[in-house]
């Protein structure tokens, strides 16, 4: 039998809001994976349309538990970060790959830190360079259009993209990571979804799904975090942003029908079963890349 697969995420907890650990926890550990953590600060709710929100840092805590963990002989398959709250943390985590880096497991950042062409309010200019250097340490980058464009210092520009353009922007960011997933893709007002790059093998793959009205919180970590389970799973990235894509799409569905206010998070619980059958039971080669499963 296989060994079992195990992923350190490294994310904030934020308690209410379903983002970060709260998502990446379950999603990776519904795919079969072992699941290992560590809390980079612990909120009330995430910062996204909340006031008030309590948070407890946890910078200090996050070498002790990794070098803990190195002293105990914990390997990874993958180490995935995605909200870091501060510079010091950036640089932390650049410390905490080097101890865990292996010629064949994968980090996977996700440079949250933008949206809609706005860097989030809680990050200072100098953020996206600094965000730069973890990421020059990653094996797969994700970034949504507004994070691709302040990692490569350009402006931002509104959708609906050009294929050319999205296609330079991969393109570049493959001089920060050899593999790049980029995500708020779109060519028209009707269809929205992700792109990859892998520069090895020089194959652009798209996944696509209809566009849903609204902006819903959490998404990112939705989808990264099927993307992580997947890829560790043994999927190709093609396979893997398929496999993404609709599983944050059926969660937003299901969001969406039900009302919930969009701070709240997107109901991906709902989804876990079917996307644990598929990541557990499919052999990579038979996921049909064009087939939408329903979430
Ligand atoms: O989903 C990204 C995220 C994670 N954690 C916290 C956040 C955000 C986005 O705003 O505020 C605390």
């Amino acid at each position: 039998m296989e060994r079992q697969k195990r992923v350190a995420a490294i994310h904030d907890i934020s308690g209410f809001g379903r983002c970060s650990l709260t998502v990446a926890l379950p999603i990776i550990s519904a795919a079969g994976i072992e699941t290992c953590v560590i809390p980079t600060a612990v909120l009330s709710t995430h910062t996204g349309g909340f006031t008030g929100y309590t948070f407890r840092d946890f910078t200090d805590e996050i070498l002790p538990i990794a070098r803990h963990w190195r002293s105990l002989g914990i390997e990874f398959d993958a180490i995935y970060t995605g909200y870091v709250g501060s510079v010091r943390q950036l640089e932390i985590l650049c410390e905490v790959f080097g101890m865990f880096r292996t010629e064949d497991n994968l980090i996977v950042v996700d440079p949250v830190m933008a949206d809609h062409g706005q860097l989030y309010k809680s990050f200072t200019r100098d953020f996206p360079a600094k965000m730069r250097k973890l990421a020059e340490q990653a094996d797969i980058i994700v970034p949504n259009i507004t994070e691709a464009v302040l990692l490569l210092e350009k402006p931002y520009m509104e959708g609906p993209y050009t294929r050319e353009y999205i296609e330079s922007l991969l393109k570049d960011l493959s001089q920060i990571a050899p593999r790049v997933v980029l995500t708020g893709v779109h060519f028209d007002d009707l269809e929205l979804g992700a792109a990859a790059y892998d520069a090895d093998s020089a194959e652009i793959s798209y996944a696509f799904s209809h566009r849903i009205d609204g902006f819903y919180h959490g998404t990112g970590d939705v989808f990264g975090s099927a993307l992580v389970a997947a890829l560790v799973k043994g999927f190709s990235l093609a396979d893997a942003i398929r496999v993404a894509v609709d599983f944050t799409v059926g969660s937003i569905e299901r969001t969406k029908k039900a009302g919930t206010d969009v701070r709240y998070g997107v109901n991906f619980e709902e989804g876990l079963g079917k996307l644990a059958e598929q990541l557990c039971h499919n052999a990579p080669e038979k996921l049909n890349q064009k087939s939408s499963l329903a979430y």
